[in-house]
């Protein structure tokens, strides 16, 4: 906890974990649906992955991205809605009708009145939480609060100095836009023609997005301006699917998703392997393109999803559940007879696996299950040598490669100069983005 109060950033990465699995199955009903009509709504908007309009989009105060659809939300960018009255009680008491206009999140330091608030607008009201509680006084009337300001939102997204002139918020109408500034509450209004009239607003890794429909489009927050081939689909880069829009560039979205990666390796000559879901990324040489391919077609024993892979002498060793696949590196891939094995026979573990690498032309295993270290050589019995706690809550993935170690969590990574650095570190080097710095996406 210590290491979350340091940088946004940091704050951001950490907390983007998974999503709180919930066991709730109750099918989420239409809210447009009449009551009676219920049993046939049944499940209508509770997949995200069928293509859904969102009601607002807002990150937590812990960074978590929080999609709000009817009275139901989805914490992170996978997992299954959940009854946002769970995480918002009161919301649920001071109306009946189960949806939110807009939503964002105050994050600025400066006010520490609305400092990690999150802002609700409904009708002409607005509710300011905070710790998942609604602040005394709340609702108030929004022109209480954001003066200027019009009733029946559509969207709300926060714009902090630096990416605006000052702490802003930008809340969308029909196809008005208007900038208001925090501290001298001052609103103007701007014509952006060319922006899809919004339906809901997100920042995310200091970019922003207008929703509209299942799609989104990426706009500068001073100018509006947009860049770039949009609208794109939201299944694409916000949500984990296994299917997605006809026309889906698989490359692309695997490049830019901003959904965690499951598992990455690097191969002693450089070659870079990614992982998510059903999907791979390869990359063969620093300047060559990627490429991307279904798990499915190149290792069909593991078909998808897998938990952790690494790369040593020509071979794949990739963890999926309890059992390891061991694939020669080669046109096709092949699986080498008597795989798959336990995990605990290849490498003397026992449990889930969430990240594996070996460095360059180097024999030990590097193997992380929560925040332990476990240095591995699969020649020797017993296999562990070493093991050591980690600065890390949760790892999605991580690589040994020409650069270092590389430890991926939700939409970041963070480097280290080898393993040894990494075990005895006390501070969280910078983080940087996997999606455009280390696959390669443009926007
Ligand atoms: C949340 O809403 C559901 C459905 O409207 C209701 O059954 C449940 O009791 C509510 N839970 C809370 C904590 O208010
Ligand atoms: C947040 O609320 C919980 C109870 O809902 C309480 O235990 C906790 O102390 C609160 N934290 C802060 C920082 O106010
Ligand atoms: C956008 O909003 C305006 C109202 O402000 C409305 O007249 C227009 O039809 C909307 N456009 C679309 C495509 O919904
Ligand atoms: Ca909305
Ligand atoms: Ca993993």
């Amino acid at each position: 906890m210590r290491l979350l109060s340091q940088t946004l950033c940091l704050c951001l990465a950490l907390a983007l974990s998974r999503a709180t699995p919930s066991d709730h199955t109750e099918m989420m009903a239409d809210d447009q649906a009449p009551k009676h009509d219920h049993k046939e709504h049944h499940g209508a908007v509770h997949e995200r992955c069928e293509g859904i309009e969102f009601d607002a989009i807002a990150a937590s105060e812990k960074g978590v991205p929080f999609f709000f659809k009817g009275d139901h939300l989805w914490k992170g960018f996978h997992g299954p809605a959940e009854l946002s009255n769970g995480s918002f009680k009161e919301l649920d008491e001071h109306h009946h009708l189960g949806h939110v206009d807009a939503a964002f999140r105050m994050h600025y330091e400066d006010d520490l009145k609305h400092h990690d608030h999150i802002f609700f607008f409904l009708d002409d009201h607005v509710f300011s939480f905070y710790n998942h509680t609604l602040e005394e006084g709340y609702p108030k009337k929004i022109e209480e609060v954001f003066p200027g300001i019009p009733a029946h939102l559509d969207a709300a997204v926060e714009c902090p100095k630096g990416e605006c002139s000052a702490d802003s918020v930008i809340f969308f109408k029909g196809d008005d836009v208007f900038h208001y500034e925090v501290a001298s509450k001052k609103v103007e209004e701007r014509e952006w023609a060319h922006l899809p009239n919004c339906t809901s607003a997100f920042r995310w890794l200091e970019h922003y997005y207008c929703f509209h429909g299942h799609k989104f489009t990426k706009f500068h927050p001073v100018t509006g301006a947009v860049t770039g081939k949009y609208p794109k689909d939201a299944r694409d880069f916000f949500m984990r699917c296994s299917k997605y829009g006809e026309d889906s560039d698989h490359v692309e979205r695997e490049q830019c998703s901003r959904v965690h990666l499951d598992a990455i390796t690097s191969e002693d000559d450089g070659t870079i392997y990614a992982f998510r879901g059903h999907h791979y990324l390869r990359r063969e040489g620093s300047n060559d393109a990627w490429k991307g391919f279904t798990i499915e077609s190149s290792f069909k024993e593991l078909h998808s999803e897998v938990d952790a892979v690494f790369s040593h002498k020509d071979h794949l060793y990739m963890i999926k559940d309890e059992q390891v696949f061991l694939y020669k590196v080669g046109e096709p891939h092949t699986l080498v007879d008597g795989y798959p094995k336990s995990v605990k026979e290849v490498l003397g573990v026992d449990g889930h696996v969430d990240a594996a690498f070996v460095c360059q032309h180097k024999d030990i295993v590097h193997v992380i299950q929560g925040q332990k270290l476990f240095d591995i050589d699969l020649d020797k019995e017993p296999h562990i040598l070493v093991q050591t706690d980690l600065p890390f809550k949760k790892v999605d993935a991580g690589m040994c490669g020409l650069g270092g170690v590389k430890i991926l969590q939700g939409s970041h990574f963070y480097s280290y100069e080898s393993p040894r650095i990494m075990a005895a570190s006390k501070m969280m080097p910078e983080a940087r983005k996997i999606s455009l710095d280390l696959l390669g996406c443009d926007h």
